[in-house]
């Protein structure tokens, strides 16, 4: 037998950092090696995501996964028994054709993620490397810059504020660790600010703070630039904001309007994004997530040709992590930046091509985690691996974001100096000119 041949399969129902189910698949090897993967879920999911298969029915209020784990005891599972592990592109083939549906929807891209990140694991464990090197190589050494919530909202909060994510960027650091400390002072001070305004304090599903007492959607982005100057730092220099608008979450299919219902309005396609444009220019912004819906490519073109230039334009409904999607937007000039999730797809590989595709074509990938987590770390390595420069995991707190933000701490340690970390040169190389505004 050689050493990195699959000998066991095993998925079991666990359960996520919102108390729902999820798949966790264990491969073992032949000389007896380890690999897990746990699969994280999201709350404003979009359209075109690979299928994540829920059981339905009363139980865990039809959460359940216990069909994707007995696709992977059954079908998926069995079909590994005998490959290398270290054949990642062969084994996700084999989970993509056993499924045979190009949304995964079979058999669950649950089932398959689980298989396609167990059986990474192992290989790197049997390799005796960490994962990003085993699935980089020794140029895998771009330690991400985070992204990191400071106030949930939208489909995270119960709707309690219309924005999802009101996030930061530490810019002038010179790691990933001074950069995490300045993000962690910001959520200190923003939880000063809560406290001052007479403001409850609680937390939506990524840890960030819960919108309580908002009027309107700006207070939010005026209590996050006012926590960033609490904690000591200049908004836009040191720091700066990021938006995931997750528009796709309270756009009018019907009549092509996007309503907010914190501010009982509905603004049309252009109001709308005269609105965004408004924001970026009174605020520190320098990236926003699905500011137009995931069916509004023309929105998303508009908001490009106006931001584009100036400011990161991610999309994350609109694109998926499906190439196909990425490439539509690209030949459109929607957008500049892609977001990158592994269960918007399904296999380790795909995720990987998506990162690659993403950077030939000049776009900015941004590695992303889910609103429903847990302590699996697999996508901090995926992100450098991948030399993608990015990283969002949510916010500081809570231990399913805390697994990932510490693994990159003790990876930059373990690198040394071998560590790159881009800073604010993620940005500037891709002429997008932060200090200009
Ligand atoms: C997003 C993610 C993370 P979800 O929209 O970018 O914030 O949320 O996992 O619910 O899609
Ligand atoms: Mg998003």
């Amino acid at each position: 037998m050689k050493p990195c041949e699959i000998k066991t399969v095993k998925a079991r129902q666990v359960y996520d950092s919102r108390a729902n189910p999820t798949v966790e698949v264990d491969i073992t090897l032949a000389e007896g090696t380890l690999g897990r993967g746990m699969v994280p879920s999201g709350a404003s999911t979009g359209k075109f995501e690979a299928l994540e298969l829920r059981d339905g029915g009363e139980s865990w209020n039809g959460k359940g996964v216990l069909k994707a784990v007995e696709n992977v005891n059954t079908i998926l599972g069995p079909a590994l028994i005998g490959m290398d592990a270290r054949e990642q592109k062969a084994i996700d083939q084999k989970l993509i054709e056993l499924d045979g549906t190009p949304g995964k929807s079979r058999l669950g891209a649950n089932a398959i993620l689980g298989c396609s990140i167990a059986a990474c694991w192992a290989a790197a464990n049997c390799r005796r490397e960490p994962l990003y090197r085993y699935l980089g190589g020794t140029l895998a050494n771009t330690i991400p810059v985070p992204m990191v919530q400071i106030i949930g909202g939208g489909a995270h909060a119960s709707m309690a504020i219309d924005i999802q994510d009101f996030l930061v960027i530490p810019l002038s650091a010179s790691s990933f660790t001074s950069g995490y400390e300045m993000v962690v002072n910001v959520y200190n001070a923003a939880k000063k600010v809560f406290t001052e305004q007479g403001k409850p304090l609680a937390v939506a599903d990524e840890g960030g703070f819960w919108p309580s007492g908002f009027h309107n959607n700006e207070e939010g982005i005026a209590l996050l630039t006012e926590s960033i100057r609490t904690a000591g730092y200049n908004p836009g220099k040191d720091i700066a904001i990021a938006l995931d608008i997750a528009s796709s979450e309270f756009y009018n299919e019907q009549d092509g309007t996007y309503r907010l219902t914190l501010e009982n309005r509905s603004l049309d396609r252009t109001a709308f994004i005269d609105l965004l444009c408004g924001w970026v220019e009174k605020y520190p912004i320098i990236s926003l997530e699905d500011g137009a819906s995931e069916l509004d490519w023309e929105g998303t073109k508009l908001l490009t040709e106006r931001l584009g230039k100036k400011i990161q334009l991610i999309g994350d409904d609109l694109f998926t992590t499906n190439i196909q999607r990425i490439k539509k937007g690209v030949s459109m000039g929607c957008g500049n930046s892609v977001l990158i999730k592994m269960n918007q797809i399904g296999t380790i590989s795909e995720t990987m091509e998506a990162i690659a595709y993403t950077k030939q074509h000049g776009y900015l990938p941004v590695v992303s985690a889910r609103s429903g987590e847990t302590e699996d770390c697999t996508i901090v390595h995926l992100a450098i691996a991948a030399n993608a420069g990015q990283l969002k995991v949510g916010s500081a707190a809570r231990s399913e974001r805390t697994a990932k933000w510490n693994e990159i701490i003790r990876i930059e340690e373990a690198l040394g100096n071998c560590a790159c970390y881009p800073s604010d040169k993620i940005f500037t190389e891709a002429g997008i000119a932060i200090y200009s505004r």
